[in-house]
């Protein structure tokens, strides 16, 4: 009976309705009225209490299962050795990339029901010790304010490029116009468009994202293109269009990525099969840039092709492409390894190697990224590309990693036997991919390419801090005293590249250590500060000066990758989660294949 009756029933029993003599059955009326109340009262709050108390004895259930099973298969992954593998992800909220998903709606979208026997990531939510080197920080879980900057910072290039540039390659951003470097030839072939698909799609930026598909569909055409660069037409053009197709499932993208991947198929006409540099897409002429070792291919170039044609391959069901990458690797598995590693020049008629320069940097960087990703793409089947990666991992450890007097981890060039203490910004990325490496297979060597990959990423943030902008320069050196200091005026520029993000964004998610995402944040206000105009992103032609001003270019790969990486180390780990998604150098992500 609750309080409230009580009173009540006492006014009633002994108050203002005192008992007369000649009243006794209004009395007995009343009196039996209010015990039907109080007893039907009774009644509800008991069924009340059945129907709507939450089943306690259920949920202890539920989650008692839950936490056992996580411990059965912490304590099994430990045996088998995954805890050396990177962090899994959260019970998905949904498959994080659905058609026409808005960032706000994949946020908000409904976990998928907990199937606990059958999976093996651990919530991130749930595990609040360190993790294997000992990042502690956010959890994995989205900083959704950064988030929001960042895809602020996207609208804002994404909408200059329109208003002063649509259709071209590229957009000046001080000057206000188009422009096109000369690795896309004589073309408009809309780069920055093809370059942002994906990034647009990913932070949901779908009017924009739709009004790319409309001129891809409408104004596409590759019939026009001059002399192109193979490479970067393939890692913006075919890895573009391919990853905006994964991303969509609409066909146009497969179309059109057909129907260049076509266009570069006449560069295989030589007599290894190691492919020209330049593809004319009217003649279909091949030919090597003039200055590159006597005619040679360059490793860097031939060597980043793997990833799209294989995925070329499986949307279209032609196996061809797959077919002229695995005679690149046949050709290179075949030859003698200098140190063990790769010179950056290959002759395409000969065979033989060029001059002897090995390099993590310019023109060998993802020759070694994508030996490491044919692997994960295959979904770890693709054993030959893992032991070539492991090898050349080792060879580069060994041959090029050094360490400066003041203990900073970097990459050297080696021209022979001669060492440059030099290291390209380009090379930055290798910080990402030694992890990358380490965390996806367990080995002997994982700890040591743990810590040269953070060794990497620390070299680089230190980069960016020596100077007057806080952004980094094209190349630092390591000699005269000089530690991660550009010397040379053609190498204090910064010209919007991505890769120290993307090694701050593969470790962030592999450690979650914080301070990867505190080191984006603070290039983020940098970016800000001294790269934004009006008109878009500049690159700067001094990080050391900040008045020294701008290059007045808003490269195509600014939206594609360094955009899209500063957004994904704020975003949730299951947005383009590392266990489904392999980026192409160009950040664009194909999927994992089964
Ligand atoms: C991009 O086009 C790719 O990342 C490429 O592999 C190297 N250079 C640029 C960005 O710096």
């Amino acid at each position: 009976m609750s309080s409230q009756q009580l009173p009540t029933h006492q006014k009633y029993a002994g108050g203002s309705l005192q008992p007369g003599f000649a009243k006794p059955t209004r009395r007995w009326v009343g009196e039996k009225h209010v015990v039907i109340v109080v007893f039907l009262a009774f009644l509800l709050i008991c069924f009340g209490a059945f129907v709507f108390v939450p089943d306690f004895r259920e949920k202890i259930n539920i989650d008692e299962a839950y936490r056992r099973w996580l411990h059965q298969q912490e304590a099994a992954g430990e045996q088998a050795g995954w805890a050396l593998q990177p962090p899994r992800e959260l019970p998905k909220p949904v498959e994080s990339i659905q058609k026409g998903a808005t960032s706000e709606t994949k946020a908000k979208a409904k976990p998928a029901a907990v199937d606990a026997p059958k999976r093996r990531e651990t919530p991130v939510e749930e595990k609040k010790e360190p993790k294997p080197n000992g990042g502690v920080g956010g959890g994995g879980k989205e900083d959704k304010e950064k988030k929001e900057k960042v895809r602020e910072m996207m609208k804002h290039a994404w909408d200059s490029y329109v208003q002063f540039s649509w259709g071209a390659n590229e957009l000046k951003p001080v000057s206000k116009r188009s422009h096109s470097a000369n690795i896309f030839g004589n073309t408009g072939l809309g780069a920055t468009i093809i370059d942002a698909l994906d990034t647009l799609h990913v932070m949901g930026l779908m009017d924009e994202f739709k009004k790319g598909r409309d001129w891809v569909a409408e104004n596409l055409n590759f019939e026009q293109g001059d002399t192109l660069s193979v490479f970067e037409a393939n890692i913006r053009f075919v890895g573009g269009l391919l990853s905006a197709y994964a991303l969509s499932k609409d066909d146009v993208f497969k179309k059109k990525a057909k129907e260049v991947g076509d266009k570069l198929l006449p560069a295989f006409n030589t007599p290894t099969g190691i492919p020209f540099g330049l593809i004319s897409f009217k003649s279909g002429a091949g030919r090597n840039w003039g200055w590159a070792s006597g005619g040679c291919s360059i490793l860097a170039e031939f060597g980043t092709l793997h990833l799209e044609f294989v995925y070329l391959s499986k949307v279209t069901g032609d196996s061809i492409y797959t077919d002229k990458v695995k005679k690149i690797r046949s050709v290179l598995k075949g030859l003698d390894k200098p140190n063990g590693l790769y010179p950056l020049y290959l002759h395409p008629r000969t065979g033989q190697w060029g001059q002897q320069h090995l390099s993590m940097g310019a023109m060998g960087d993802s020759f070694y990224e994508y030996l490491l990703k044919a692997w994960l793409q295959s979904g770890k089947k693709d054993e030959e590309a893992r032991e070539m990666y492991d090898a050349s991992a080792d060879a580069i450890v060994t041959h090029l990693v050094k360490k400066s007097p003041g203990g900073l981890t970097y990459f050297a060039d080696l021209k022979s036997s001669r060492v440059e203490h030099k290291m390209d910004h380009l090379a930055c990325f290798g910080g990402g991919m030694l992890a990358l490496g380490a965390r996806t297979l367990s080995n002997a060597k994982s700890t040591e390419m743990m810590e040269v990959g953070e060794g990497i990423a620390n070299t680089c943030h230190e980069s960016y801090i020596r100077t007057a902008t806080r952004i980094g320069p094209e190349a630092f050196r390591f000699e005269g005293g000089s530690e991660a200091i550009a010397t040379r005026p053609n190498e204090k520029v910064y010209l919007l590249r991505p890769e120290t993000f993307e090694t701050y964004f593969i470790l962030w998610r592999l450690t979650h250590n914080q301070k990867y995402r505190d080191w984006a944040w603070d290039a983020v206000q940098a970016l800000e500060k001294h790269c934004r105009v009006e008109g878009g992103y500049s690159g700067l032609r001094d990080v050391y000066n900040s008045n020294s001003g701008k290059d007045d270019v808003q490269q195509s790969f600014f939206l594609a990758e360094t955009l899209k990486y500063l957004y994904l180390i704020f975003c949730d780990d299951s947005v383009l989660s590392l266990d489904k998604w392999v980026f192409n150098t160009e950040a664009h992500p194909l999927p994992v294949l089964n």
